[in-house]
């Protein structure tokens, strides 16, 4: 009789889904898993050098490729490590399947060398997770997760393999059989809302003299780009979008006014403060986008289309909430004769430009770069000053060209985000722009760029500081700088060289003009561009306030 282990059923179980490339490292209670690794050829294994390394590239995979992420951990530390990607991809509604090995069932809840209730400590960040008990469900517990993590809101979903499941055998026919059987069904999301709540949305437009279109990363996530473009045009509406929003309007579409929130831009920001109406499609209310919220959009009724009806009046509450997938919803809206057109308020705003740069600063580097990108480029970035900077004035072109850690913030996430990109783009180029902090918390990665031959370009914007937390100290706390001078840093070129990346420093504004020769070579390479420690990013309104209290900016 022929048999098949739980380990090689994982791997043939994710070959049957279609999985390509996973992310992980090994340890004790995956090593069944990692011998059937050794010669199976349809699943290509990135090795990270941390776990944290192998979740945020596999989400950099899921961000930019719209299919899940697949990484594998060993139990204890090595599932724990995972936690903080975990909830990187959760915080950001990314898909992705995460499998942890486990101690073998009769060790359970003994605290056994390397047990960690890796159950208990993602049950908050993932839409569900699973311990396999019984190696005939494996199969089913597989499919149906990574179909959970795409379905709806997407999210993390984790199984966690005991080691003696996947040393366990089972009979290949059964398993056959198992792995066929349709998956119970996940039932397609009923719509909460009803027809008359689409009529509504006329009225609230025919009462309107200043609608503004907020967009978030549901709208990526739903598949709606097109149909929110055609709202726009149709009514020809100012749009704004949150972070997790960019890319799916660009520059070149007619009312769009970039980023709001925080760090949002000037113009954005008003248009939602002086709005009438805000209709706003997958995004959450998040804090970095309202402030205050006693103030936020003080003027506005508001309808919000959204697929997770927990989002709905949790932040903010509304005047039409509309519970459904925002794909349907918006082409039941457009269905309707809407004869309203809001030009002259839309034209009323000027998208706030980016302003020409005399010396070597953040906005510099990112000038050239608009000047370079096209349609093929795939940008990262890590998170702080060099993020907000980034989503300010970079022009992204296209919906999944922009690839950043919003709702979670997370430093470290860029490098390895990038390395998941390239593998899930081999034929697109990608950048990760990131701070001179955030670097050192990942910077372990860098091997696999030599190592898988992935020519992904760094770009470090050096500012010898912790440059977000020293604006807030600066703005907030009397300039009193407590630990965040980085003036001690390692030599970035030479630690590039030390993982074969060849590298450079730039540290002046001619030099800059190297970047597009450097960005259309494919081999990797890190660029340590000098920034200033002064250069803060504006405009900012402080933490729970309004738009009102905005500082800078022009
Ligand atoms: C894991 C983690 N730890 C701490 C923070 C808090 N934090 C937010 S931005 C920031 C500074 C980032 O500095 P750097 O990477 O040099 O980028 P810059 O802001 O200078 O562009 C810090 C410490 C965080 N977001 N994530």
């Amino acid at each position: 009789m022929k048999e098949i282990t739980g380990a090689k059923i994982v791997l043939e179980t994710l070959k049957y889904l279609g999985v390509k490339d996973i992310f992980g490292y090994p340890g004790g209670a995956v090593i069944p898993i990692y011998d059937a690794l050794y010669d199976f050829k349809d699943i290509r294994h990135y090795m990270a050098r941390h776990e944290q390394g192998a979740v945020h590239s596999a989400d950099g995979y899921a961000r930019t490729k719209m299919v899940p992420g697949v990484c594998l951990a060993t139990s204890g530390p090595g599932a724990t490590n995972l936690v903080t990607g975990i909830m990187t991809a959760h915080m950001d509604s990314v898909p992705m399947l995460v499998i942890t090995g486990q101690v073998s069932t009769s060790f359970l809840g003994k605290d056994s060398f390397q047990e960690s209730d890796i159950i208990g400590i993602t049950s908050p960040i993932t839409k569900n997770n699973y311990l396999v008990r019984d190696i005939n469900e494996l199969p089913e517990i597989l499919k149906e997760a990574y179909s959970l993590a795409s379905h709806g809101r997407p999210g993390p979903v984790l199984v966690d393999i005991p080691k003696n499941i996947q040393e366990q055998k089972l009979d290949y026919i059964v398993f056959q059989e198992l792995l066929k059987k349709e998956i119970k069904e996940i039932k397609k999301f009923k719509p909460l809302y009803e027809e008359k709540d689409i009529l509504e949305v006329e009225k609230y437009l025919n009462s309107s003299e200043k609608p503004v279109l907020v967009v978030g990363g549901g709208v990526l996530n739903g598949d709606c780009v097109e149909e929110i473009k055609l709202l726009s045009k149709r009514l020809k509406l100012p749009v704004v979008s949150t972070l997790m929003g960019l890319g799916i309007f660009n520059k070149k579409d007619k009312g769009y006014l970039g980023m709001i929130g925080m760090h949002g831009l000037l113009e954005a920001n008003r248009a939602v403060d002086e709005a009438d109406l805000l209709i706003c499609v997958g995004m959450r209310f998040d804090d970095r986008i309202v402030g205050d919220k006693n103030r936020f959009s003080p003027n506005s009724k508001k309808i919000h289309i959204e697929i997770d009806r927990a989002e709905v009046n949790k932040n903010i509450v509304v005047d039409l909430p509309i519970v459904g997938n925002a794909k349907d919803v918006l082409k039941n809206i457009l269905s309707l004769d809407l004869k309203n057109s809001f030009e002259f308020w839309r034209d009323s705003f000027k998208r706030t430009k980016s302003t020409e740069e005399k010396s070597l600063n953040q906005i510099a580097a990112l000038n050239v770069l608009n000047e370079i990108l096209d349609d093929d480029y795939i940008v990262v970035t890590d998170v702080g000053q060099h993020q907000m900077f980034t989503a300010q004035h970079l022009d992204i072109k296209k919906p999944f060209q922009f690839c950043t850690s919003g709702g979670a913030g997370t430093m470290g996430y860029g490098l390895p985000a990038a390395i998941g990109a390239q593998v899930a783009n081999p034929n697109k180029k990608v950048i990760v722009i990131v701070g001179d902090g955030g670097f050192q918390m990942n910077q372990q990665e860098l091997i696999l760029l030599a190592q898988y031959n992935l020519p992904v370009k760094i770009l470090i914007f050096n500012n010898g500081a912790l440059g977000m937390v020293k604006q807030w100290q600066e703005l907030f706390n009397n300039k009193r700088y407590s630990s965040v001078i980085l003036d001690i840093n390692p030599d970035f070129v030479k630690l590039g060289n030390a993982h074969f990346v060849e590298g450079e420093k730039i540290d002046n504004l001619q030099n800059l003009n190297r970047l597009k020769e450097i960005l259309e070579n494919d081999k990797p390479y890190l660029l340590d561009i000098q920034m200033s420690f002064e250069h803060n990013v504006y405009p900012i309104i402080p933490a729970g306030k309004s738009y009102e209290h905005t500082i800078g900016g022009v």
